[in-house]
């Protein structure tokens, strides 16, 4: 063991110390520790320590010549109608030509949630209590009823919740879903390091990984042979949202339309901020590039600056909706141009040098991570569209208060009842929309406004819509 080759290329890049108990391993650990280090880019690991860590944890973000970015606004907010629809027809066709397939990225660890288990198992609906991942697999059944081509579905996991999430699917039998058109991938990992650059072990046959951020789907997707198969498939748009908002449009004509009539390489949504701190990155132009600026990151002076009228300046918040052109993917996952890494200091449970367990009451070290948005600025011709949040995002992120389980589903009914009463039907509904009961229109009778539409005009007589109700 002491004379294997990665052994000898972590002694030699002062990381030697992983392997300080391998004595104490019996063959099976020994051979885990080794697939852990061969995981291990010990350069990039030397880069990062380098350019992140050895430096002020705020360093690494440049806030020069930050303007806020333009958008494509909603008509009804001054936006030009006949270009939107002109981009909705695009769009139609895109997707009745079976262009375009679904990725949702569900690695993450769900920690603020409190919820153990693959987010996406996380019970939503008002009613039936659908999961997260049954929402958008009837979304995308809906979708591929509509426009007559089932669309294939990427879903990217990590080494927590992959056997888990492949599970749930099969249990459900993918949902009604052909197994054949769902993809499940999993995304790399990045080892954790100490404040001094050291990598950190987990246990004594265990280096302390972690996923790499959403921002690793783009070469995963490369990896898994997701790319060559859409290209097998003629897709070539890749519809990007999180596993955490069942609101969201993913399968959006317009969006599709405007991403095709740019000839953008990445393209996305934006709701404008519901408030100034509002815990969403940040459009921005920086030297004729377009950037997300996190809110973490961006000064609360900044978040809160307000133009001549009174509104936020920097009013455009990302909520996590891209589409990403095929060959940007490749390109970006294999070129020479890369996804910059950031820093987050995190409590570590790791091994001290004598290999006692340490849990620490305050960050111990830093992880690694990638950010899907930080793509734009590699990205030919992105474009930014406006989008009403009322249908595209209301994501489960905290176990109470905002973007809670409670006002999740309190969303999805006021969207049910603007469906419904949009085609005529009278659902009382207090001064925010919200009915006074709990009902449920299932995605296969309608995923949004348009195809609500089309299911309702075809019922005769029509749902009732009454306490505990599914429209199917
Ligand atoms: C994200 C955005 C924020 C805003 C918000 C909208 C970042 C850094 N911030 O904040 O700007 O758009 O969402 O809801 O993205 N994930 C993986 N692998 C990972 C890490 C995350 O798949 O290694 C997935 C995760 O499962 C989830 C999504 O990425 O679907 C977002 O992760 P998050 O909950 O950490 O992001 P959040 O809420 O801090």
């Amino acid at each position: 063991m002491a004379t294997h080759p990665l052994v000898a290329a972590f002694q030699q890049a002062g990381q030697g110390h992983v392997f300080a108990h391998v004595e104490a391993l019996n063959s099976a650990q020994q051979a885990e520790l080794l697939a852990d280090a061969g995981e291990v880019d010990l350069a990039e690991i030397a880069e990062l320590n380098r350019t992140l860590v050895q430096k002020s944890a705020a360093a690494g973000v440049d806030l020069s010549d930050l303007s806020p970015a333009p958008y494509e606004a909603l008509p009804k907010n001054g936006g030009n109608a006949a270009a939107w629809a002109e981009a909705k027809r695009l769009g139609e066709e895109a997707l009745r030509a079976g262009r375009v397939a679904a990725f949702v990225v569900a690695g993450g660890q769900g920690t603020r949630l409190g919820y153990d288990g693959p987010k996406g198992t996380y019970p939503v609906t008002p009613v039936l209590k659908k999961s997260l991942f049954q929402v958008f697999a009837e979304k995308i059944r809906g979708a591929g009823a509509r426009y007559g081509k089932p669309l294939h579905w990427f879903i990217m996991t990590s080494h927590i919740n992959h056997a888990a999430t492949e599970a749930f699917f099969k249990e459900n039998k993918f949902f009604g879903l052909a197994e054949s058109h769902v993809h499940f991938f999993r995304q790399g990992r990045m080892p954790a390091v100490g404040f001094d650059g050291k990598i950190l072990l987990e246990e004594k046959h265990r280096i302390a990984m972690s996923p790499d951020g959403h921002g690793g789907s783009l070469r995963a997707l490369q990896r898994s042979g997701a790319v060559d198969l859409m290209q097998r498939e003629g897709i070539d748009i890749l519809s990007y949202f999180q596993v955490d908002n069942p609101l969201v449009r993913f399968i959006d004509p317009a969006f599709v339309g405007w991403h095709l009539k740019t000839r953008s390489e990445m393209s996305s949504k934006m709701v404008p901020k519901a408030y100034a701190g509002e815990k969403v990155g940040h459009f921005c132009t920086q030297r004729g590039q377009t950037v997300v600026i996190e809110y973490s990151d961006l000064p609360k002076a900044m978040q809160e600056e307000t133009d001549a009228s009174g509104k936020l300046r920097f009013v455009a918040g990302s909520i996590a909706i891209h589409l990403l052109d095929r060959e940007f993917i490749r390109r970006m996952a294999t070129g020479a141009d890369a996804l910059p890494f950031h820093r987050a200091d995190k409590k570590i449970p790791c091994l001290d040098a004598a290999g006692n367990a340490v849990k620490p009451e305050k960050a111990n070290g830093v992880k690694f991570e990638m950010f899907v948005f930080d793509a734009l600025p590699f990205a030919k011709h992105p474009v930014i569209i406006e989008t009403d949040r009322a249908d595209d995002f209301s994501p489960v992120k905290n176990a109470e208060g905002v973007d809670s389980p409670k006002t999740c589903a309190e969303d999805q009914l006021r969207q049910f009842v603007r469906w419904a009463n949009g085609n005529g039907a009278a659902v009382a509904a207090d001064a925010t929309g919200l009915p006074p009961f709990a009902f449920e229109v299932s995605p296969l009778f309608g995923y949004d406004e348009d195809s609500f539409a089309v299911s309702w005009a075809a019922r005769s007589p029509k749902p009732a819509i009454t306490a505990g109700a599914v429209l199917t």
